[in-house]
């Protein structure tokens, strides 16, 4: 039989799940892979997706996430969206310029499509075969999330079940403190309830009520912050409650070379103790000292390459106001995270997610912020969230 090559959309498809696609199709491939930084921690050929992660993740303990207020109104730099068609049939596409490799064979049809919205950050599915995710869907799955970190659902039609299995799917799920308080669901311990609803007794029966969401990155004050947030939209309000996310890659890329080689080997350190309410965390009491440089917490790298993408990425984390950097003085460090955040929060690398009822969004933490507009007190906004365990963030560098 005479082999046709030809380029293929998804590289990630074979970093992922390349081992195990072509052990399916059994046909040549050449790859010219990128650079994998987690070689060692890939699963091997033709691994499953993991299916066993009904336990939640105790040993993974986050605290409380800080959603402090932020100016409301943000004037993003991604506008116009953009397709890009990825449909069966097609012989070369092009998903990300530094992303490509040659792969397989002629009949191959992708089970899932994605539509450009923002180059190399945010794409979109309609109609994502959820009632069908077997290994290859998974996998076209997460090809498409390294390429766009950013994926909007559109026509989703689940209940909860399905979610937590989609989650699942990506790996075991973590658990929010607030998931055993204001945000647990009663039905499945999976789910984040993050809605401004009240119980028969006048208590929240879901979290983060109406106000605003800082910028953040959700968790990054735990080692192994969460890989994949995944928000599901119940019930809407009329207007208000959109979502903004921020391009790390993008931010990093656009800084100058002076700060890029100034920020190698800095890390910043996440203190555990006062959320970015201000209020003192579960579990927390506030330590005696006012240099919160010297209280509890994790240190992560500023520059962070993806597990996956093998990019560098800004990670500053979130709850700016108590962030000091490993070994520096803190009048200097302030200056510096503040022209990070303000790099990092720049409109040019931020779009913004107005949400319709069917629509699903997934996020990657690892390398994208994000935020929340407030929204009518009157209206009613009901999601749940799915979370999914992430990696000890790696230096760039
Ligand atoms: O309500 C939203 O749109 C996002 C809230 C949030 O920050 C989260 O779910 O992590
Ligand atoms: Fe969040």
């Amino acid at each position: 039989m005479k082999y046709i090559y030809f380029m293929c959309v998804a590289h990630i498809v074979a970093l992922e799940v390349g081992p195990l696609f072509l052990h399916g199709c059994r046909r040549k491939v050449h790859l010219h892979a990128p650079r994998r930084p987690d070689r060692d921690r890939r699963p091997a050929p033709c691994q499953a997706p993991r299916r066993d992660a009904r336990k939640l993740a105790a040993s993974n303990r986050p605290l409380p996430p800080p959603y402090a207020g932020l100016p409301n109104t943000i004037k993003t730099g991604y506008s116009r969206p953009q397709s890009i068609d990825l449909s069966p049939g097609r012989r070369a596409r092009r998903m990300h310029s530094t992303q490509q490799i040659q792969c397989c064979s002629e009949e191959y049809a992708m089970r899932i499509a994605v539509k450009e919205v923002v180059p190399a950050f945010v794409g979109q599915i309609d109609d994502f075969p959820f009632e069908a995710m077997d290994e290859r869907v998974i996998g076209e799955l997460r090809a498409a999330w390294t390429a766009y970190p950013i994926l909007r659902f559109r026509n989703v039609a689940i209940g909860d079940r399905e979610q937590i299995a989609f989650s699942h799917a990506l790996g075991r799920p973590v658990l929010h403190p607030r998931q055993l308080q204001q945000g647990k669901n009663e039905e499945f311990p999976e789910i984040l309830v993050i809605s401004n609803k009240k119980k028969a007794d006048g208590t929240a029966a879901g979290d983060l009520g109406d106000g605003e969401v800082n910028w953040h990155t959700d968790t990054w004050f735990v080692e192994r912050p969460p890989s994949a947030a995944i928000l599901r939209a119940i019930e809407l309000p009329q207007e208000g409650g959109n979502t903004y996310f921020a391009n790390m890659y993008a931010a990093y890329a656009a800084l100058p070379a002076s700060l890029k080689s100034r920020l190698v080997g800095l890390s910043i350190h996440h203190q555990t103790v006062i959320d970015g309410r201000g209020e003192v965390r579960l579990g927390m009491t506030r330590p005696a000292s006012p240099n919160y440089a010297d209280w509890p917490g994790v240190d992560h790298p500023i520059l962070r390459r993806h597990a996956q993408s093998g990019k560098t990425g800004l990670y500053l984390g979130g709850s700016r106001k108590h962030q000091s950097i490993v070994g520096m003085a803190q009048d200097e460090a302030s200056l510096l995270l503040d022209e990070l955040w303000a790099r990092a929060t720049d409109s040019a690398h931020v779009w913004g997610q107005e949400w319709r009822p069917g629509d699903m969004m997934m996020w990657d933490n690892r390398c994208a912020l994000h935020r929340r507009d407030p929204f009518d007190p009157g209206a009613i906004r009901l999601m749940h969230r799915t979370t999914v365990e992430g990696e000890r963030p790696m230096a760039a560098w």
